[in-house]
């Protein structure tokens, strides 16, 4: 270990994960133990896939697993729609099949090994819905206590994307959200409220096309896709979420929260999937979670191209 901290990555990539991985693979002080892929912004045999290739191409090390399919209940949501067949569209080069064809084990048991071998050492950086954690909460109930810290990107203290009301990757398990914000785990929300702060735009696209080699050139080509989502054709300034809940575990201060009482609408018509965020606490409820309300915008913006820069170019550099 040499002192790094342990991290467990649980993600849906997706070009804003892999971006996050990228980054955690140049952090100082880190030891990223492994990755399990869970179904989100496309389903699991994508997004585990697209883990596999990142692997490969970027030349990270730490070991990929495949978790859960499918929500603990209803039916499976995607954002492909959005962000293309496999979950990671490009506007040209795309990752290549490489010979690493990811680990045989289950990735919810492999995170609960994890937590055990590290006990209140381990954080989970969490990119996608929360099946995974969910699930590995319900096959042992002593998770929430062996894990340092959950930091998930999703919910919202304000308005929602994939409804008005609901973040994209609460949608899409919110009985898992609810399941793992009710377990006592130390829980950071890295919702959209924070998301929206910290914007990526043209400029970012165009420094990261000054960096050398093919690495830097397919996520830049990656960039270009995700900054047209919008307007296709046409990037524009995106907000950018995974990689600041990324941030909020490198850099913690970066970022101020407030404490909250957090849980998961899971029966509204028009509201399932919001993430309701009790304030007054503990008048109105026992905090559960830490809500990041503030970004310092420009330091985590130069913190995320540095880690990139590093993490795309200097290949003896990558850790993790
Ligand atoms: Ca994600």
């Amino acid at each position: 270990m040499n002192g790094a901290r342990p991290i467990w990555l649980d993600a849906d990539p997706g070009f804003d994960d892999l971006t996050s991985w990228l980054m955690l693979s140049a952090a100082p002080e880190i030891e990223l133990l492994g990755v399990s892929a869970v179904a989100g912004n496309a389903p699991l045999a994508d997004t585990f896939e697209n883990a596999v290739r990142a692997r490969d191409f970027f030349g990270l090390k730490a070991p990929v697993y495949a978790g859960r399919d499918r929500p603990l209940a209803g039916a499976l949501v995607t954002s492909q729609h959005l962000l293309g067949p496999t979950g990671l569209a490009s506007v040209n080069r795309t990752l290549p099949p490489g010979p690493y064809p990811g680990e045989a084990g289950d990735g919810v048991q492999a995170l609960i090994a994890a937590a055990h071998a590290h006990p209140g050492e381990l954080s989970v950086l969490a990119l996608g819905p929360l099946t995974n954690l969910a699930r590995a909460i319900q096959a042992d109930a002593r998770v929430p206590e062996l894990l340092r810290e959950i930091v998930w990107m999703g919910g919202s203290s304000d308005r929602g994307n994939h409804t008005a009301a609901a973040e994209f990757n609460a949608f899409a398990d919110p009985e898992a959200a609810d399941l793992v914000l009710t377990s006592g785990v130390p829980f950071v929300m890295v919702g959209l409220n924070l998301t929206r702060q910290v914007i990526v735009d043209p400029d970012h696209l165009r420094t990261l096309r000054s960096w050398p080699g093919e690495r830097a050139a397919l996520l830049a080509d990656h960039l270009e896709f995700y900054l047209g989502i919008r307007s296709p054709g046409r990037p524009g300034p995106m907000p950018f979420h995974d990689p600041c809940a990324a941030l909020r575990l490198i850099y913690p201060e970066l970022f101020t929260s407030v404490p909250a009482h957090v849980r998961v609408e899971l029966d509204g018509t028009l509201t399932r999937g919001m993430t309701v965020c009790e304030f007054r606490v503990p008048a109105r409820g026992v905090a559960n979670a830490e809500v990041l309300t503030h970004a310092h915008v420009p330091e985590s913006q130069t913190a995320m191209m540095a880690l990139l820069r590093t993490a795309l170019t200097e290949e003896s550099a990558l850790k993790n």
